[in-house]
């Protein structure tokens, strides 16, 4: 259903609808894409490219203003199915949550007796063998910083305190372009891979 970028290694960026995404893709290289306001803005996949190596920032799942709930299905679908054809080049991948909503999403959806979309995606991460990494984006309204990234992490299954997770955890405010966090992340998990070439990107 996704096309992809012609390339041998990937890092994407995953996560429900509005949580910034996008915003955090433009801050990541440099290039500006269509962001918004609502949730659904993204409803294919943008990639930028340096020839061999890509960032792709994938459509968000979850509630899409003014889109079909069957289409929100198959958008998911999509994206799972993307992440399992394209697990052998992806080197991380991003996992975007909104600081402010992720605890209270999750848990109205365990009360429920639902597994959340997130849990469900990072578990998929997990089961792939994908490196993952959490952005806890929109950091900047938060109130009590600490408490919100022990509970948001805690939830995808790193106990607190998160701190102790700065190889994956990494709180940012990607409207202002605060993400230092998660370039350090995307720079330890490169070399880890022997990739020094590509760390000039996110220096
Ligand atoms: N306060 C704050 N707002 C942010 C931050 N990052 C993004 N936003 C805002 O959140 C809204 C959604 O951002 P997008 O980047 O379009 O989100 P997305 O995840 O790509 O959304 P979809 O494409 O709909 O899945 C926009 O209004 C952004 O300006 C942040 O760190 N802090
Ligand atoms: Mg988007």
């Amino acid at each position: 259903m996704f096309d992809g970028p012609d390339v041998d290694a990937e890092i994407v960026l995953v996560g429900r609808s509005n949580v910034g995404k996008t915003t955090l893709m433009r801050e990541l290289t440099g290039h500006d894409f269509a962001s918004g306001r609502r949730p659904g803005v993204t409803r294919e996949p943008n990639s930028y490219d340096w020839n061999d190596f890509a960032v792709t920032d994938l459509p968000g799942y979850g509630f899409m203003e003014g889109v079909p709930e069957q289409r929100q299905e198959e958008i998911k679908d999509g994206i799972v199915e993307y992440i399992e054809r394209n697990r052998g080049r992806i080197l991380l991948a991003v996992h975007v949550v909104d600081a402010n909503s992720f605890v209270e999403v999750v848990d109205r959806w365990s009360e429920r007796g639902e597994v959340p979309h997130d849990v469900d995606l990072h578990a998929l991460l997990h089961d792939l063998d994908i490196p993952a990494a959490v952005a806890v984006n929109k950091i900047d309204k938060a109130g009590d910083r600490d408490a919100t990234l022990d509970e948001v992490a805690e939830r995808l299954g790193y106990p607190p305190p998160w701190r102790q997770w700065s190889d994956v955890v990494a709180p940012t405010n990607a409207k202002n372009g605060s993400i230092e966090p998660l370039l350090e992340v995307v720079r330890e998990r490169l070399k880890e891979e022997k990739r020094h070439d590509l760390l000039k990107h996110f220096s």
